[in-house]
């Protein structure tokens, strides 16, 4: 702890300020493959063109620029040619696909602008002795996203932040410049467009979004500088953009998106069992438990303690009868010791990094001394990935990489050395200059590994550092947070920004890590926690226990409910993952992205969307039942109670302790599915679909304050009745995606996408689906659609006959029924591949 001494004003350390000096001015451009290249009188700068709309600006003090190799985080590229050069007395321009250059010819300072005029920031390069500078403009109101795992607000602007993979178990509070993962990609974002810097840089990268009003810096500790712009113009393009560059989640298997219970430790086997039967006793839904670094020998890993953990393949199969997974902590660092395996080995086929005078660099971790792999090597990455084979033969098919910084027990730079040597597959660098990327590249090394070893099914993989790319083979989650009210409210924009950096499957320990949890809090943590991607509870060594029912009946019954909410959305919930696998846009939105232009979005850190229609909007204070919640444009209904809201405006939600605040949009159709107690097989024999109507016309410009209602159905009809603007043929399409959850066959084609379809107008619903790809051989499905909201009363449903109640419609296989009380049609239907469906309610 620091006392105020630690500010006493004679000991100040005045900070070194380096003096800046301008990379120009130009000398003259010439055409290469693919490039430009402009010389000037300090640096040269390459300029290529990745996509259309993406291009990399690389600058070099000594090098030459066009050269330069893209880190790994990059996916391999072949830049486009066809660029076009025109000189003027003061400036070079060059156009290439959509994107336009500008070089001032006095300073090299340039500007980029895309398709259209838009301006996509002006940019000065300047270098000191050991660092190449880019500063950057800031439109005045312009909000910036992105940079990853960062603590603070979804809006990055008066911040600062060092990108260097650190491992901080202080609280995470805003003077955390560093966390565990850097991606340094910023967004930058106006009512009119938005267009992307990334930055790529894998060592030591400071981002200084603060001490200018207009302008933001970018110091990257070396003599060179590798940017990329991403055009945009809209938000989601720039974030597919950046997917194009960097790669997206592959879809991972199913039971990594249901429930997951994690300790730091359960110590033995029969902690184990004991918690998983207790899961299934409790009829609390789990897939997966993890084993912290308790279940290794002397903390070695590809080990397992052979006293605490007497019969791990018994353990296996039991927790297999019950429908769990267990998922292993893999730390890089490999106990130095003579007789281990994968030390001896390591040491013979000279895996492990080396000082500069050729030595085994060791640091200490938590077997001791220890031995870090060099996964700069693709032969060690096959290495280390081969070794898995130890946790597959146990039926271990998820991988959770822990320390990976890599943290290292030293107090001075708590990492490894800046001086020890990667050898980077023959291009040697040193680990100052690569220190950000060594988490990713294990991950690599884990997914790959793993991919190879379950020959056909899909490995997951968990890890804590990373750099941009990780999506690729991890899913993340936010370290050691604590039991704190702050950091559950702190999660949710931190999964928003990783979400815009590439990031889509990530979360963050549910409950807090440190600190003891409350009964209160962990029932407001786990709702929220079952709208992030990831969705795992986790505690540290020391605190209180905080499975679902160590507090009590009430806290215990809030956990079940809402954990079995995410199984029966796991539909919704896959097709979304699914479509990010596909598109690269995160599952779990911010407003801004499906609303760019509506200001009201710009800093809402505390709501978010899951997909484009269900808004999610968590209680994130002790004791309160009551918070303002913004309804952007649109017709939005409570999903508990019904009742209808105009957006574009801000409502007050009541939510005791058993409510989570969230709202559909009009126009939203949610597959669901039965709740159950693991996720099993992909594909879903019963549906249960909501469609939500528009409740009837509404006016665009009408004020919510008077429209709201609390209360039950018949109000919000009798509010809709009154309205006079007629809103006809709405309509709208979910596609749902099913495999068979597991294998990589989907990538083959072995995956269905049912289309879902409504169309609203004037006293007429219909819903259509069909399967637009049948790549999956399957039985009929069941299928409820409950609509909600009519604006009509339903006369007929065609070639449906009507059954009198609820309980007559559970036994047919077809018919349908109207609730007058709810406002809700139901139609019970068979969905056959065969056959496409079409039913029109008249009223
Ligand atoms: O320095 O493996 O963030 O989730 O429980 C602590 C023990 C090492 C840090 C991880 C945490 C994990 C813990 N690990």
């Amino acid at each position: 702890m620091q006392t105020s001494e630690k500010i006493h004003p004679d000991q100040i350390e005045s900070g070194a300020i380096s003096i800046y000096s301008d990379i120009g001015p130009y000398i003259d451009y010439k055409h290469g493959d693919g490039h430009v290249l402009i010389d000037g009188k300090q640096s040269n700068i390459s300029v290529q063109l990745i996509t259309p709309d993406i291009v990399r600006i690389s600058g070099s003090l000594d090098g030459n620029s066009a050269l330069m190799k893209p880190s790994k985080a990059l996916l391999p590229f072949e830049p486009l040619k066809g660029w076009r050069a025109t000189e003027s007395e003061n400036e070079l321009e060059i156009t290439g696909g959509n994107v336009v250059l500008v070089v001032n010819k006095y300073d090299m300072s340039f500007m980029v602008k895309a398709a259209q005029g838009k301006q996509c920031g002006a940019y000065t390069l300047s270098f000191s002795d050991k660092t190449m500078r880019c500063q950057g403009s800031m439109e005045d109101g312009a909000v910036i996203y992105g940079l990853g795992e960062t603590t603070g607000y979804l809006n990055k602007r008066g911040e600062r932040y060092t990108m260097w993979n650190s491992d901080v178990f202080d609280p995470h509070v805003p003077d955390m410049e560093s966390l565990y993962q850097s991606i340094p990609l910023l967004i930058h974002h106006t009512a009119s467009h938005s267009f992307g810097l990334f930055i790529d840089h894998p060592g030591k990268t400071v981002i200084d979004l603060r001490e200018s009003a207009d302008s933001y810096s970018i110091e990257a500790s070396n003599r060179e500088i590798d940017l990329y712009v991403i055009t945009g113009p809209k938000l989601k393009d720039v974030v597919a953009g950046y997917s194009k560059l960097t790669g997206k989640m592959p879809l991972p298997p199913l039971w990594s998106l249901g429930y997951q219970q994690s300790r730091f430790s359960y110590m033995d086997q029969e902690e184990v069992i004991t918690l998983a039967r207790n899961f299934r006793a409790k009829g609390i839904p789990c897939d997966v438990i993890y084993l912290d670094i308790h279940y290794m020998s002397e903390y070695k890993v590809f080990t397992f303690d052979e006293e605490k953990f007497p019969d791990p393949a018994g353990m296996m199969k039991e927790l297999k009868e019950l429908g769990f997974r267990i998922v292993p902590v893999v730390d890089p660092g490999v106990k130095v010791q003579d007789g281990y395996e994968v030390y001896d080995k390591g040491i013979d086929e000279g895996r492990f990094c080396q000082t500069p005078d050729g030595n085994q660099y060791v640091g200490n971790v938590w077997p001791g001394p220890s031995v870090f792999p060099d996964f700069t090597n693709e032969s060690t990455r096959e290495w280390w990935g081969a070794m898995h084979q130890f946790y597959v033969d146990y039926g271990i098919s998820g991988i959770w990489n822990d320390m990976n910084e890599p943290s290292v027990f030293n107090s001075l730079t708590k990492t490894m050395d800046a001086s020890v040597v990667h050898c980077n597959d023959g291009n040697p660098k040193t680990h100052g200059e690569m220190h950000n990327i060594y988490g990713l590249l294990m991950s690599q090394a884990t997914h790959e590994g793993m991919g190879k070893l379950l020959q056909g099914e899909r490995p997951f993989v968990l890890s804590r550092a990373g750099y941009a790319g990780i999506q690729r083979y991890a899913a993340v989650w936010t370290g050691d947070n604590r039991s704190y009210w702050d950091h559950m409210r702190l999660s949710i924009s931190m999964g928003l920004n990783l979400g815009l950096s590439g990031v889509a499957f990530c979360g963050s320990d549910i409950g807090g890590y440190m600190h003891h949890t409350s009964g209160e809090l962990l029932a407001r943590w786990t709702q929220l926690g079952v709208f992030t991607p990831f969705c795992r509870n986790h505690s540290a060594i020391e605190t209180r226990n905080q499975e679902p029912w160590t507090f009590d009946a009430e806290v215990e019954g809030i956990c079940r409910q809402y954990i079995e909410l995410r199984y029966r959305m796991l539909p919704y919930m896959y097709s979304l993952f699914y479509d990010s696998a596909c598109s690269g846009l995160p599952i779990m939105r911010p407003l801004v992205m499906e609303y760019p232009e509506d200001q009201n979005t710009y800093h809402l850190s505390d709501q978010f969307l899951l997909g484009e229609n269900l808004l999610i909007a968590p209680i994130c204070e002790p004791g309160k039942q009551h918070r303002v919640v913004y309804l952007p444009e649109g017709v939005w209904y409570d999903y508990w109670n019904g009742t209808r809201y105009v957006g574009g405006a801000h409502i007050i939600a009541h939510a005791p302790l058993d409510v989570l605040p969230m709202y559909v949009k009009g126009g939203a159709i949610i597959p669901l599915t039965r709740p159950m107690q693991h996720t099993g097989e992909g594909h879903w024999n019963y549906l249960d679909v909501h469609l939500y109507a528009q409740g009837g016309a509404y006016q665009a410009e009408s004020n919510v304050e008077t429209e709201h209602r609390f209360g039950n159905g018949t109000q919000a009809v009798a509010v809709a009745k009154a309205e006079t603007e007629h809103q006809t043929g709405m309509k709208s399409i979910f596609n749902l995606y099913e495999d068979d959850g597991i294998s990589d066959k989907n990538t083959q084609g072995a995956y269905n996408i049912i289309q879902l379809q409504a169309e609203e107008s004037d006293r007429c619903f219909t819903i259509r689906v069909s399967y637009e790809v049948c790549g999956l051989q399957q039985g009929d499905k069941s299928v409820l659609y409950t609509v909600h909201h009519l604006s009509f009363i339903p006369k007929a449903v065609s070639q449906i006959s009507e059954v009198p109640d609820m309980k007559h419609l559970e036994e047919r296989s077809s018919g349908w029924y109207y609730d007058k009380q709810d406002n809700q049609l139901y139609i019970k239907a068979p969905l056959s591949v065969l056959q496409e469906v079409e039913l029109i309610a008249r009223g």
